[in-house]
């Protein structure tokens, strides 16, 4: 995977977003509230799903008041630095993104009371959609082939780093209250029971018709029409959408399509040397 980056802190970052000051300013100085709610993933997880989830909830289901900013200014990435101003405007309660590491997230975070939503998707999958998402965004040399993208994902080359790193290091904080996970392939499978815990972890409380109409609203297909969700208001020399959508397939098992045989065993031997120490195991263990 081919980008302008430089590496902080063992993680690699993409110039066209980030600088070394800005980073370190996201880790060191910047200011968490303690009513903030941070939507946190590996790039490719499912970050604008679950945007579009938060604040759909957040308005109780009113997607005339959710939908008023696209979907980036919605819950911009604190650490970009192009999204500085607009959240210095934000009001409280904010929603915000971010694809940081565990160790390099804000230190105010630790400090405060702010919750965390940490979305994880099958790294196949991940995969996959990164490979489509180089291809349309400009500040990616597109890769042709496929096994040189997996190695540079299992090298932790990939933007952001390594998949492997930015999961362990996340997952240390399964147990602390703050903190809820949720994997992509739930989402797929029950997104209205997925969107009823998320509330009670928030502690929202929306009835029927409300729950009924964040589902609604943040289904592949209505997000993939809407303006205010599918990307389409970012301009074209930025994310050339005529070579394939933002919005690709919002499937899970994609992989399968992508992956050789050899591929798939090769990278479950990875998988499996380096998941080995954590005592978790995922929904795609038992069906990739
Ligand atoms: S990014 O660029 O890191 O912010 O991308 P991210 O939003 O994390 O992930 C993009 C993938 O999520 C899919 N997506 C969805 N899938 C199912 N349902 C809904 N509502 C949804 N919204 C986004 C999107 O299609 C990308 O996955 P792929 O596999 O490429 O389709």
């Amino acid at each position: 995977m081919s980008f302008d980056h430089f590496d902080y802190k063992g993680v690699r970052f993409a110039k066209e977003l980030h600088t070394e000051e800005s980073v370190s300013r996201a880790e060191n100085e910047f200011e968490v509230f303690d009513d903030d709610i941070y939507n946190v993933t590996y790039p490719k997880s499912g970050t604008n799903w679950m945007i579009e989830v938060l604040n759909l909830i957040k308005h109780k289901g009113d997607v005339t008041k959710s939908d008023v900013l696209s979907i980036q200014m919605r819950s911009p990435w604190y650490e970009a630095v192009r999204f500085y101003e607009s959240i210095e405007k934000m009001e409280s309660p904010r929603i915000l993104s971010s694809h940081l590491p565990h160790h390099i997230f804000a230190k105010s975070y630790f400090k405060s009371k702010a919750k965390i939503i940490y979305t994880i998707r099958n790294p196949r999958d991940v995969i996959v959609s990164m490979f489509h998402f180089t291809k349309i965004l400009s500040m990616f040399t597109p890769t042709e082939n496929l096994q040189d993208f997996i190695d540079d994902f299992i090298q932790g080359k990939a933007l952001y780093g390594s998949w492997f790193d930015h999961v362990k290091g996340w997952m240390q904080m399964k147990d602390d209250e703050r903190f809820f996970f949720i994997t992509y392939e739930e989402l797929l499978q029950d997104l209205r029971g997925s969107v009823v815990r998320i509330c009670k972890f928030l502690g929202q409380e929306l009835d029927d018709a409300q729950i009924d109409s964040v589902v609604k609203h943040s289904t592949f297909k209505t997000m993939k029409e809407n303006p205010m969700s599918n990307w389409s208001q970012i301009p074209s020399e930025v994310l050339d959408q005529s070579k394939g959508a933002f919005m690709r397939k919002g499937i899970s098992g994609d992989w399968k399509n992508h992956f050789t045989v050899a591929q798939s065993e090769y990278f479950d031997k990875i998988y499996q040397e380096k998941m080995k120490d954590f005592n978790m195991s995922f929904f795609w263990e038992q069906s990739s």
